[in-house]
Formats: C-alpha cells, sequence, structure tokens
C-alpha cells in the first residue's frame, strides 16, 4: 500500500478527529516532511484538510473522483474489486478489461474511467457520458458457465443494479430485458457483456456497466434526451458516487455468487418483480425478425419467452424490446 493509500485510510479511521503530524509520521514510519509532502499530493487530487498548529490535520472532505484507494476503502466484498484500476479517460473500460483478461488478469479485477471516448453499447451502438459525472465501470469474470448461458449473466447483473438503486435511493428501478435499467420510463442504466469463449467453454467474459449517476438532461445528446435519465435527475439532488459505486460492486459480487452457487432459478425469481415488460406487449426486434407478444417468463439460459397473438411461445435470445 502506497503512503497516500495510508494516509487516507488513517484519516477515514479517525473520523474527523485531527491527527498530530508527528502521529502520523509515527504511524508511517516517515518524517514529519514527507507527510506533509505526502497530504500536499492528496490536497492536489482534491481532497480537502483543515490544519491547525497545536492540532494537525483533520480530513473535511474527499473529491468526488473515482479514487480506488476510496472505492477501496471499507468495501465488503470478498473477491469483487480487490484489484481496482481507474482512468481519467480511456476508449472503453470493457475494451481495456478484455485486454487485461486475455492478459490473465485476476477475476474480480475492475476498471473504472471518468470519461470514454469510445463508450460502446451493444451492437456498436454508443454509450454517452459526460466525463466525471456517472459510473462507467467493467468486471473481469471467469465464470464456469455454457457460452450459451451468458444472458444468466446480463440478467444477474440488471437485478442487483436494480436493486441496489431501489435500495440506496428509493426509486422505483425496473429492468427492460434484457440489459436496460429504467426508472420512471426512462434508461439510467446500460449492460454490455464481451466475452471470450471456445466451442463450449467460456475464457473470460467482461462484465461493463455505465450508470447515470450524476448526469443532467442538458448532458445528454439530442438523439436520448427523452429517453434517457440520471440517479440525480430522478432524486433532485446529487449522489455520491463512490458511496453508489461500494454498494453496487457489493450487490454485483453478492447476485454473481448467488448465480455460481445456486443456479440461475432464485435471480430468476427476483427478475420477474422488477420486469417492466412481464404482461405488457412488446415488440421485441433482432437482426432477422420482429416477434410481437406478451412476455411469460424466462428460460434457463435467461432468454425470454414471447406469447404471441397466435398463442405460440416463442424464445428470444437478444435484441431490443419496445414495450407498449
Ligand atoms: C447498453 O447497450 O445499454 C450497454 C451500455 C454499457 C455501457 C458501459 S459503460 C462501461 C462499459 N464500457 C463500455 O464501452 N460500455 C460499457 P444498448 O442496450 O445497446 O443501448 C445503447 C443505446 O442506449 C444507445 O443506442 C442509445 O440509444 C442509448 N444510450 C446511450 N447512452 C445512454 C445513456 N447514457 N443513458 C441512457 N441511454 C443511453
Amino acid at each position: 500500500m502506497s503512503i497516500n493509500e495510508k494516509l487516507v485510510r488513517i484519516f477515514h479511521q479517525s473520523e474527523g478527529k485531527y491527527i498530530s503530524g508527528s502521529e502520523l509520521a509515527r504511524k508511517l514510519g516517515v518524517s514529519r516532511t514527507t507527510v506533509w509532502n505526502h497530504i500536499h499530493d492528496l490536497v492536489q487530487q482534491g481532497y480537502q484538510f483543515d490544519a491547525s498548529t497545536n492540532l494537525g490535520y483533520r480530513l473535511v472532505s474527499v473529491p468526488d473522483r473515482i479514487l480506488p484507494d476510496e472505492i477501496a476503502y471499507d468495501l465488503g466484498t470478498k473477491w469483487l474489486g480487490h484489484e481496482i484500476f481507474s482512468y481519467e479517460e480511456i476508449e472503453s473500460t470493457n475494451d481495456l478489461a478484455m485486454k487485461l483478461a486475455a492478459d490473465g488478469a485476476k477475476e474480480g479485477t475492475v476498471i473504472f474511467a471518468e470519461h470514454q471516448r469510445r463508450g460502446r453499447g451493444r451492437l456498436h451502438r454508443k454509450w454517452y457520458s459526460p466525463a466525471k459525472k456517472d459510473l462507467l465501470f467493467s468486471i473481469i469474470l471467469r465464470p464456469d458457465l455454457h457460452p450459451r448461458k451468458v444472458t444468466q449473466l446480463t440478467i444477474t447483473f440488471a437485478v442487483a443494479t436494480a436493486q441496489t438503486v431501489r435500495e440506496m435511493y428509493k426509486l422505483p428501478a425496473l429492468i427492460k430485458w434484457p440489459n436496460d435499467i429504467i426508472i420512471n420510463e426512462k434508461k439510467c442504466a446500460g449492460i454490455l457483456i464481451d466475452m471470450s469463449a471456445e466451442l463450449d467453454t467460456l475464457n473470460h467474459v467482461v462484465v461493463g456497466i455505465g450508470v447515470n449517476v450524476n448526469s443532467r438532461r442538458a448532458d445528454f445528446p439530442k438523439s436520448i434526451g427523452s429517453s434517457a435519465t440520471s440517479l440525480s435527475i430522478e432524486l433532485g439532488q446529487k449522489c455520491d458516487r463512490i458511496a453508489f459505486a461500494k454498494k453496487l460492486l457489493e450487490q454485483l459480487e453478492n447476485h454473481y455468487d448467488r448465480l455460481i452457487t445456486e443456479g440461475f432459478e432464485t435471480i430468476s425469481r427476483e427478475w420477474v418483480d422488477l420486469s417492466l415488460s412481464l404482461g405488457r406487449r412488446v415488440e421485441a426486434t433482432s437482426e432477422n425478425e420482429t416477434i410481437v407478444g406478451i412476455p411469460v417468463r424466462l428460460d434457463d439460459d435467461g432468454a425470454l419467452l414471447i406469447r404471441t397473438d397466435t398463442g405460440i411461445v416463442r424464445k428470444v435470445s437478444g435484441g431490443d424490446l419496445t414495450v407498449h
């Protein structure tokens, strides 16, 4: 752990109390000048301290930035996010995560970015996000899952994300199959899964999640202005991105672990309560056809089963839903 990381930890543990320069120096095993230099460094990063000649230093506020140390502090996960990278600007966190995964990065590694130059949705679509306002991250996983069942992962992470939004902010988050998180009929988060697979086995999977946290209406491009929202727009106040990121990582781990150990059934049941489309009339559009009907349930692969007007139940494995 670097001296900066240790310092941040000591200040967090002191819960807003002053700590003298000499105590910090003793705890860190360095000189008081070194302590001062590192505090100066943290100030450059946006941390704010009160400095008192008699009492020492007190942490007043942490910057609104996705700093790995801040996310890692007190993070209640067993394996997810024990390795965290964060970039000011990057092409796409999913692209980098795929490269790192191919190079052998540990399962549970998380890559965050404050801005993506080429944020991606599914099918070469774009993911828009203004710099430094939202959450954009990717997780490296190596599940023992048949490639055919990878939609189970999308559903699992969508359930975890919707539940986190509900628990933390009491907002009525729902899931539009397969990967959209919707609040009051507008999209506030999306999930993108990339994978490397052989015929029957997955090598690795990258789960990319974009959540509009503090985006404002004016931040959205015109093309999505009427269909997108953010947590802060819905709440009418700014959200603490670090607190949300921590809770989300904890929930994602919890749901993923349940999927792997207990199978898809319980997740699938939780999805029912969060589904925007069950029982409503939908159009499911994929590359080659459009199926119109009423979704009845998920099958064991995470695909959506839709009852058409003729009474036949059709399986939809990908594409987009329009909900009427
Ligand atoms: C998604 O695709 O919803 C997946 C989004 C995944 C984004 C994350 S961010 C971190 C990681 N790195 C990446 O490069 N990507 C992942 P899809 O279902 O195809 O939806 C894409 C569509 O959503 C676009 O065509 C727009 O219509 C709309 N859209 C784009 N940005 C949006 C935003 N910020 N909020 C709401 N809707 C948006």
